[in-house]
């Protein structure tokens, strides 16, 4: 863990990860325990930050990550997509849904992008960089780096998928990348959560509390 970092420079952003309510309300199709309780803490820490950006769980109804698709049950199954293993979820965060919307208590006017993700219906992304088939870009590495945005801060939901796999490959495409641990949540499924702590050291992506960096 680390305990200081140098003062945020406008090269910096921090990136909010699928604050919606699916993920966060106890209700969501998709509830990450615990996702309503980093929400003030992630206004407050975005207010203080020069460059915003969001993300948004973004899917076609019959999307190849419903598990309801296959006549198969979340969490527990699996397809084999051509990609490899896709974990099988709830119908979540469908596009223009109430699910799919934003946490209405977010509260971060200095969003400058909102970024959609997994709108392919035969591809999932956790990623906000690389689709699950590891070749399909967003386009965000484009956007960073035109802007000259070079570190980046990731919280939200759900550590162990979409915060975990964007700040992996944040690294994999020549960024700086560091985890604030204590605003985000995940959903723990078993080993997920090791598996992600295990690549983030593997990659030195350090993992701190906001309360540690110096803003
Ligand atoms: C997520 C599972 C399925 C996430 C998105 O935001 O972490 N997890 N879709
Ligand atoms: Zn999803």
């Amino acid at each position: 863990m680390s305990r200081t970092l140098p003062p945020l420079t406008p090269h910096d952003a921090l990136l909010v990860i699928d604050m919606q309510n699916d993920f966060v309300s106890p209700a969501g199709a998709l509830s990450v325990r615990g996702g309503e309780e980093i929400i003030p803490g992630i206004n407050a820490l975005a207010a203080r930050f020069p460059h915003v950006i969001l993300t948004q769980d973004w899917h076609p109804r019959g999307h190849i990550s419903f598990a309801s698709t296959h006549g198969l049950q979340p969490f527990t199954d699996t397809v084999q997509a051509p990609y490899g293993t896709q974990t099988l979820w709830p119908d979540h965060c469908i596009q223009n849904t109430s699910g799919a919307a934003l946490h209405s208590a977010l509260d971060i006017p200095n969003t400058e992008l909102i970024l959609r993700k997994g709108f392919r219906k035969d591809i999932d992304s956790y990623s906000a960089f690389l689709e699950n088939d590891r070749t399909t870009p967003t386009g965000l590495a484009g956007y960073l780096r035109e802007r000259g945005l070079t570190r980046l801060f990731f919280c939200g939901l759900a550590y162990d998928f979409c915060v975990g796999f964007s700040a992996i490959d944040a690294v994999q495409h020549g960024f700086t990348a560091i985890v604030l641990q204590d605003l985000a949540r995940a959903v723990a499924l078993p080993t997920t959560v090791e598996t992600t702590n295990d690549r983030f050291a593997a990659l030195n992506i350090p993992r701190i509390h906001a309360s540690h960096l110096a803003l």
